[in-house]
């Protein structure tokens, strides 16, 4: 390649509004609130604590403040300003404090509740209920036009997901299945509001057309004193996506959770292939065969077709179930794998993850069943919860003499949640239980999935480094039920370190013989949006129709996931549509949006999986970014403009069948070139292709990794010819390194078509 010199287009810094935020706390009375714009956000509700029975509030005085003192002091997001108020509740006393830093570009509120007394009789009597409230803000008055998006449900706020106008009649789910809760305009402000600690303990309640709540979940009845819990108020100036990110980073940087376990996780690296539900064999063998022979078939045949799998997922179909449907012992059953694991493993060279579900009161390993461990039985339900360090680590202990179980996948943590009682009344087991499954894991090199997580389990997985990954939408199922659409919950799951997990799919339509009698006509968009999540990679077709051509467009030649840098995500736009409605200028359906960054370039990706309404997309709404030039899937040859003034003008001709697929790229090297990449790849320009770009005397260097025996070819365009040209990096012939091992093609290396 030629070329003149280079330059590198600087990413251009966020347009500040001229916004004027501040927390603001009263150090009489003890009130706090968020303005913004001159404009009273959030104003506090009443404080109250429950005890002895009865609920003490500052709403009719039984909740007494004692003192009011303010402090300041520095940590490590900076300096900062406090107030703490001590409130007298009957024979106990509370500390509340409210903590705003000193910077301006760190609008943070953190709210801590202390007890400074033991507190009995506390209960709600309502386990979606708070018995405690600080902060709490009325929903009436409530700023003018604002918006509200609420995580909520399992899969990761998934499934009660509330998006709305913020009203004072609101309801969305809070409670046990409650989570972060996201208050918008129809600029670019916005609140995050969770819990800062404590996760598996504290949440949220609204009192109806009054204010909303954050304290303690409702079924605790005794709080021991010195028990503290944190609550986070974050505010942004640049809209949805930047304040989840800001509160993401706060979060992260507080509990110390890097994304190097997420990053080097092998399923998040490689495609795998599963077995779980919506797969073909999903409790379904082949015919007059068990699972191990199956399982043997399936490897044989991926090993026939050259499809470069790196591991096999085993769902819930090989261990034992006790009455209740849960975990009796997690063992492989005899009569589906007679010969063990070990044996499968020798015979198929493949690594494996190992799908675990809710456990049965009546599992072996309780020492009230005659085993080893602690477990706290909930007898109406039939469910139990482990309580004991030793025996996580003796069951992944044992996994390693199974062969290779690489990753573990926890399922059904909303079911084990729900039917264990002692998970809503006490303030400490559900941080220990998972806590103590993520320290053993960890132990044996060991990485975990949640699945089935409320947003309490994703925010209890900050304090958990071997959680990198989750499911972020409901089961697959073929046959167009909406479950690819990952735009909204991998925005949470991003920004605090985990993977987005997209679930399995099919990659060809009809497949006769299957458990379902389905068929799925949405191949492309599934095959593409689990690439895009960044999440596993992970089909599920029956022996004889994994298409080949269109799996391999998210990886390269040894299975490696080409994935952009981060998930795709619904824009801003897509979530102030939902709240607002018409007149608002926003899409109706989905909008998402990601990138890759080299050397300081920027690629960006634009996926419309369904829209609904004419919708004019301009840089500024995709990602803070800039970008010049643009182009389809589909159509790579007809490059355009994209930016604020010339939006894309995107339609109905989205839908989930046909979904919409562009990509930007920058003109660089005196606006003569564009760098479009590895075009029969869903991430043409993904960082685990292409290493760096860098400009010598006159040329632009490329560095693409090539894998062995592989062939790439690269695509850019070339401004001055109006053309398209090629490059063909072919490993094939050249020379024969050692196998999967990975080398450096300079563009010098590669022909130019
Ligand atoms: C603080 O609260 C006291 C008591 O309610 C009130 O008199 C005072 O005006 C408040 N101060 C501000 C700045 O609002
Ligand atoms: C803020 O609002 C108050 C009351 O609505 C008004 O008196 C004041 O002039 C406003 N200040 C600014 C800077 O707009
Ligand atoms: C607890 O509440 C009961 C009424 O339910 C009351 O009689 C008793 O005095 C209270 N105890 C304390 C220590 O406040
Ligand atoms: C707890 O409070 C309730 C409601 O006031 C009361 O009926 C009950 O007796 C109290 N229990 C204890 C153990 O104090
Ligand atoms: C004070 O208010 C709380 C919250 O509304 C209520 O539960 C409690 O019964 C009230 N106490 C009294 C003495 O009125
Ligand atoms: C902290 O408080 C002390 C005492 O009020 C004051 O002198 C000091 O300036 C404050 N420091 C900061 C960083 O606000
Ligand atoms: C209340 O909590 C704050 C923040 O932790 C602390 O600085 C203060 O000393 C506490 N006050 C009391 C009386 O415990
Ligand atoms: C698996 O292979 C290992 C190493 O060759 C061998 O020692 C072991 O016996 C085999 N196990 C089974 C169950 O096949
Ligand atoms: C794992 O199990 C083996 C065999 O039972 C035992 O020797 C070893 O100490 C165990 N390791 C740990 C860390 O528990
Ligand atoms: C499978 O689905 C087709 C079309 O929906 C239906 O006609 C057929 O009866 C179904 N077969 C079974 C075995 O359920
Ligand atoms: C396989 O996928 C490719 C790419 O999406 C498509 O063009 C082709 O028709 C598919 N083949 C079959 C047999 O479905
Ligand atoms: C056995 C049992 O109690 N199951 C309950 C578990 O929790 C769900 C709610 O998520 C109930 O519907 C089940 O009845």
């Amino acid at each position: 390649m030629t070329i003149l010199t280079a330059f590198i287009i600087v990413e251009a810094s966020f347009i500040f509004n001229l916004v004027e935020s501040t927390f603001q706390v009263n150090a009489t009375d003890g009130s706090y609130g968020l303005v913004v714009n001159n404009i009273t956000w959030l104003t506090s509700g009443d404080t109250s604590f429950n005890g002895n029975g009865t609920t003490f509030s500052t709403v009719n005085g039984t909740l007494k403040m004692l003192t009011s003192s303010t402090s300041n002091g520095s940590d490590t997001f900076g300096p900062w300003s406090s107030w703490s108020f001590i409130y007298q509740a009957g024979t106990f006393a509370v500390n509340t404090t409210v903590k705003t830093y000193t910077d301006p570009s760190l609008q943070v509120a953190v709210f801590t509740q202390t007890y400074l007394d033991t507190s009995t009789n506390t209960s709600a009597r309502d386990m979606d209920r708070v018995i405690s409230s600080f902060p709490s803000f009325r929903l009436s008055p409530v700023p003018l036009r604002s918006g509200y998006l609420s995580f909520a449900g399992h899969m990761v706020g998934y499934t009660r997901l509330a998006i709305g106008r913020f009203l004072p009649d609101i309801n969305f789910p809070t409670g046990m299945q409650g989570g972060p809760l996201v208050i918008f305009d129809n600029t670019s402000n916005a609140v995050v509001i969770s819990p800062l600690s404590q996760f598996m303990a504290a949440s949220s309640y609204i009192q109806h057309g009054q204010q909303i709540n954050w304290g303690i979940m409702g079924m605790v009845n005794e709080v021991p004193r010195g028990y503290s819990v944190d609550f986070i108020v974050y505010y942004s100036n640049q809209g949805i996506n930047q304040a989840m990110q800001g509160w993401g980073n706060y979060l992260t940087r507080l509990y110390k959770k890097s994304t190097a376990p997420r990053d080097n996780d092998f399923t998040v690296q490689y495609m795998g292939y599963y077995t779980n539900n919506g797969a073909y064999y999903y409790y379904n063998t082949e015919q007059g065969k068990n699972y191990e022979s199956t399982i043997i078939d399936i490897a044989g045949y991926i090993n026939n077709i050259s499809v470069p799998f790196k591991y096999l997922q085993f769902d819930s179909w090989w261990y034992l179930r006790g009455k209740h449907d849960g975990t009796k012992t997690w063992e492989p059953q005899r009569d589906i794998f007679p010969h063990g694991f070990q044996y499968i493993y020798n015979r198929t060279k493949m690594p494996f993850g190992c799908d675990n579900r809710f456990w049965d009161v009546d599992t072996t390993y309780a020492k009230y069943n005659g085993g080893s461990y602690n477990f706290i039985p909930d007898r109406q339900s039939g469910y139990a919860v482990p309580d004991d360090y030793h025996f996580w680590e003796d069951i992944f202990n044992k996994t390693q003499t199974w062969g290779k179980c690489i990753f573990y996948e926890q399922d059904w943590l909303n079911l084990e949640t729900d039917n264990n009682t002692v998970l809503h009344s006490d303030l400490f087991v559900g941080q220990r239980w998972l806590s103590q499954m993520g320290k053993a894991a960890e132990n044996f090199g060991i990485t975990i999935q949640y699945c089935g997580a409320y947003p309490r389990h994703i925010l209890q997985s900050l304090e958990v480094p071997s959680v990198t990954q989750a499911r972020v939408t409901r089961d697959y199922e073929q046959g167009g039920r909406r479950q690819w659409n990952t735009g909204i919950t991998s925005i949470f799951a991003d920004v605090v370190n985990l993977a987005p997990f997209k679930d399995t799919f099919w990659t060809t339509e009809s497949q006769p013989g299957n458990p379902y009698n389905r068929t799925e006509p949405n191949t492309r968009t599934e095959a593409m949006l689990a690439t895009l999540s960044t999440g596993p990679v992970g089909p599920s077709d029956g022996i004889g129709y994994i298409n080949k051509t269109l799996l391999m467009k998210c990886c390269d030649a040894t299975g490696r996931i080409l994935k952009p840098d981060k998930p795709v995500k619904a824009i801003d736009d897509q979530v102030k549509m939902a709240a607002f409605k018409s007149p608002y200028p926003g899409p109706i359906g989905e909008v998402y949006t990601s990138y890759t960054r080299i050397s300081g370039f920027f690629f960006g990706i634009i996926v419309v999986p369904q829209l609904n309404n004419s919708y004019l997309l301009t840089s500024a709404a995709a990602w803070p970014f800039p970008t010049s030039l643009a182009f389809s899937e589909n159509d790579p040859k007809k490059l355009f403009d994209f930016s604020n003034t010339t939006p894309l003008k995107l339609g109905k001709e989205c839908t989930v069948r046909n979904a919409c697929l562009f990509y930007t790229s920058p003109l660089i090297q005196l606006n003569t070139i564009v760098l479009m990449g590895e075009l029969e790849k869903w991430v043409p320009m993904s960082g685990k292709r292409v290493n760096s770009i860098q400009k010598t005397d006159g040329d632009v260097l490329v560095y693409v990794l090539v894998q062995a025996q592989e062939t790439v070819t690269f695509t850019y365009y070339s401004v001055t010819r109006n053309q398209l040209k090629t490059v063909l990096c072919d490993n094939t012939k050249s020379w024969s390194p050692a196998e999967n091992s990975v080398i450096s093609l300079v563009f010098g290396v590669c022909t130019l078509g």
